[in-house]
């Protein structure tokens, strides 16, 4: 283990008392100072929460070391990142402690949820970092909560529902919502707290988070920090309301705006919101002026901040207005208040010095074949799941619609912690039919009708994920899940490798074409969404497929697309047999039989495919990969051995789909056992048309695909 010693330039000298945690504020206790910091260093602040709350000679007793701590800390990885101990954005909480410290105080940590940004630094102090984890984090060492595997100000701890931000702005506060429902669905007292600051109150996710809190009576509280700026632009630029709080009448909430410099006041504010939300189960938001007294980021001068308004904003700083509330409503004298100040910089200085000591992040084998390459990617994105067994269930006829369906019932009866969540699932049963008398059975708690909000639901749904709920979206086309692309790919797909615990949601995105609905309502995006590390993708062709599919992407723990061709809900009819057991599902499926050629075909083209060879008179192998990530290609491998020749077919255009990356990890790992060069047929990387003969063109042809069976297997034989 590399240990590292700072170089150190002027800092404070070695702390003269130690501190201790008396379980409402560390304070200063004057003895053995060296072990008390060392122990502090890596102990949560001690804080009493709702629904106890403090006088205010109390509050201020608990918030100000808490804000000092905070403050010196920062100012500390300040120096750390100019001497290039930590890398990245260091983006900064200083001026903002009042708000973050005020409003975070009252909250549960381990039981309320929340999702802290990247100027909250105090508030991941105050709901139960340690000190010496947010040094390791800034210093990308082995102990941050991220194990070095995301940057400085995007941390947390998810099994203490403090979920960590990814960079998005907007995104985390849906996720908020859905933990807070789905933890008080179970009978949890949860609250949530989720922070936005004046940029991000911009995005639409966040109207979309609020007012999907607000129609499901969501107990979270919006805490939009008003720091005057978002990065450079200032508010002006950013909205055109008098008081962002005022927004809250529009989805008929109680909203508030405080002085954010004043941490009792916003303290109060919040105590007072929870009160109600206990009586009340509703979101609330308070808007707190507070203050940014950096640039946004370590390497930002803020220039653009004039000398006059830097003035305004000194004097306004929440920490000598709270030090002096120590003396004048405290009570406490000079030399108490400097040896709190001293115990806190003893924190500091040991916190810092425990993390320059900690191991970097264990580095990974570099992989030196494809195949290393995508085993390694897989134990680093995904979560294990441990398999139970489950009931059997036999059906002699269903349509893959039916078997939709049946599915869901299944998952909905023998997995109580599942909900089933999208548009128009609840009485009128989806638009495809395929939840049909779900919301009947199992009522509005367990099949919800939401808001036209792709993005928040997926959002919401990682959100329950994390506080023990199972949730299925069904996104109306598959076309409208690019809505919620960063809650998809890079929030849900990113989570377990940077959170350390797993964001299992199963989203369901009926897709293809060829039923005359146009570019939006069209598309197959396999392609796509398999580009995203930490995703899983399913995409089933028959009713047993179906039925497959969904039970084993509710049971994985991994975030889970599974594609539904939309003509193939209500196409051919087939028995459905499921054991129960969930081993092994995870690979192609062969639709035909044959040495000639190896087939891959995806959605309607792998009936297409089957017809196509028997038209062709030709001995093909055909496969529904089934898995479409990660890709399952062993069988494949053999399928190649024993025919040589390979062709993959999918109606997704050569850019939305899956065929060239296959194509190329195949000649990659397998080439030496290919005969004849490999071929894709696809549809052409254009909109899908609409015309009916427009489309058809579009759509690869049966023909297309006999003359190419026909061309690799050595051309047209006479009969
Ligand atoms: C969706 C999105 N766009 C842009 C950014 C880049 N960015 C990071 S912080 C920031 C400013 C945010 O301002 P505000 O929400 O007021 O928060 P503050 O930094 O002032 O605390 C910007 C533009 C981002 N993180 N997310
Ligand atoms: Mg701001």
């Amino acid at each position: 283990m590399e240990v590292r010693s700072e170089s150190r330039t002027g800092r404070a000298s070695t702390p003269q008392t130690g501190v201790v945690a008396d379980g409402m504020s560390w304070h200063h206790a004057g003895s053995a100072e060296a072990e008390t910091a060392e122990s502090l260093a890596r102990q949560p602040v001690a804080l009493p929460r709702f629904p106890e709350r403090l006088s205010r000679e109390a509050f201020y007793l608990a918030a100000y070391p808490a804000m000092y701590l905070s403050r010196r800390l920062e100012e500390r990885l300040l120096e750390l990142f100019q001497k290039g101990y930590v890398k990245g954005t260091v983006t900064i909480g200083i001026g903002g402690e009042a708000t973050a410290i005020g409003a975070s105080m009252p909250f549960r940590p381990g039981r309320d949820a929340t999702g802290l940004l990247h100027r909250d630094f105090g508030a991941h102090l105050a709901l139960g970092a340690t000190p010496y984890e947010l040094v390791c984090q800034y210093m990308a060492n082995a102990d941050s909560p991220t194990h070095g595997r995301e940057g400085n100000v995007h941390h947390g701890r998810a099994a203490e529902r403090r979920y960590p931000m990814m960079s998005h702005l907007g995104r985390m506060l849906s996720v908020v919502v859905g933990a807070v429902w789905s933890a008080r669905r179970q009978g949890e007292d949860v609250f949530g707290l989720a922070p936005i600051g004046d940029g991000g109150s911009s995005t639409g996710e966040f109207h979309e988070a609020i007012n999907l809190a607000s129609v499901h009576g969501v107990p979270v509280l919006f805490l939009i920090e008003n720091n005057g700026y978002s990065f450079s632009v200032p508010v002006e630029l950013q909205y055109h309301c008098e008081r962002l709080s005022d927004r809250a009448i529009g989805y008929g909430l109680q909203g508030r705006t405080v002085d954010g410099t004043d941490p009792w006041e916003v303290y109060s504010a919040v105590s007072q919101m929870l009160e109600r939300m206990k009586d009340n189960p509703q979101p609330a938001l308070l808007e707190c002026r507070t203050l940014r007294l950096h640039g946004h980021a370590a390497y930002d001068k803020a220039e653009y901040v004039s000398a006059e308004k830097r003035a305004e904003m000194a004097a306004r700083d929440p920490l000598p207005a709270t030090r002096a509330k120590l003396l004048d409503v405290c009570g406490l004298d000079e030399r108490s208040v400097d040896d709190i100040e001293r115990s806190m910089g003893a924190v500091v200085e040991q916190s810092v010095r425990e993390a320059m000591q900690a191991a970097r992040p264990r580095v990974p084998a570099v992989a030196k074949t494809a195949r290393e390459r995508a085993d390694q990617a897989e134990s680093l994105t995904y979560a294990d799941t441990v398999l139970p067994t489950l009931p059997p269930l036999t059906v002699d006829r269903a349509k893959n619609g039916d078997a939709v369906r049946m599915a869901l019932e299944y998952l909905l009866e023998h997995r109580p912690q599942s909900f089933l969540a999208g548009q128009d699932v609840g009485p009128y049963g989806s638009a495809f039919k395929t939840c049909k008398g779900l919301f009947e059975r199992f009522g509005p708690g367990r099949v919800m009708d939401l808001p036209i909000c792709e993005s928040a639901m997926v959002g919401f749904a990682i959100g329950a994920s994390q506080t023990g709920g199972e949730p299925i979206v069904e996104f109306q086309f598959a076309d409208f899940a690019t809505e919620a692309a960063t809650q998809i790919g890079l929030n849900a797909g990113t989570w377990f490798f940077r959170a350390d615990q797993p964001a299992p949601v199963l989203m369901r995105l009926p897709c293809g074409g060829g039923l005359t609905m146009g570019m939006f309502h069209s598309g197959e995006y396999e392609g796509v969404w398999s580009c995203f590390p930490g995703l899983k993708i399913l995409y089933p062709v028959t009713p047993q497929e179906t039925f497959e599919a969904l039970v084993a992407g509710l049971i994985d723990r991994n975030p889970c697309l599974v594609l539904e061709h939309k003509m193939l809900y209500w196409g051919r009819a087939g028995s459905i047999a499921f054991d129960g057991h969930l081993e092994h599902l995870w690979q192609p499926r062969r639709h035909a039989e044959g040495d000639e050629l190896t087939l891959i075909a995806f959605g309607a083209m792998v009936g297409e495919s089957v017809k196509a060879a028997k038209e062709a008179d030709r001995r093909v192998d055909v496969w529904n990969p089934w898995v479409v990530k990660p890709l399952r290609l062993e069988p494949i491998r053999r399928s190649l051995e024993r025919t040589g020749r390979l062709l993959v077919v999918h109606e997704a255009s050569s850019g939305m789909g899956m065929g060239e990356r296959l194509i190329g990890r195949i000649c990659c790992e397998w080439g030496h056992l290919l005969k004849t060069p490999p071929q894709l047929i696809a549809a052409p990387d254009t909109p899908v048309p609409f015309a009916p003969e427009l489309e058809t063109a579009f759509r690869p042809a049966r023909t297309e695909i006999t003359a190419a069976i026909e061309q690799l297997t050595g051309g047209r034989r006479s009969h």
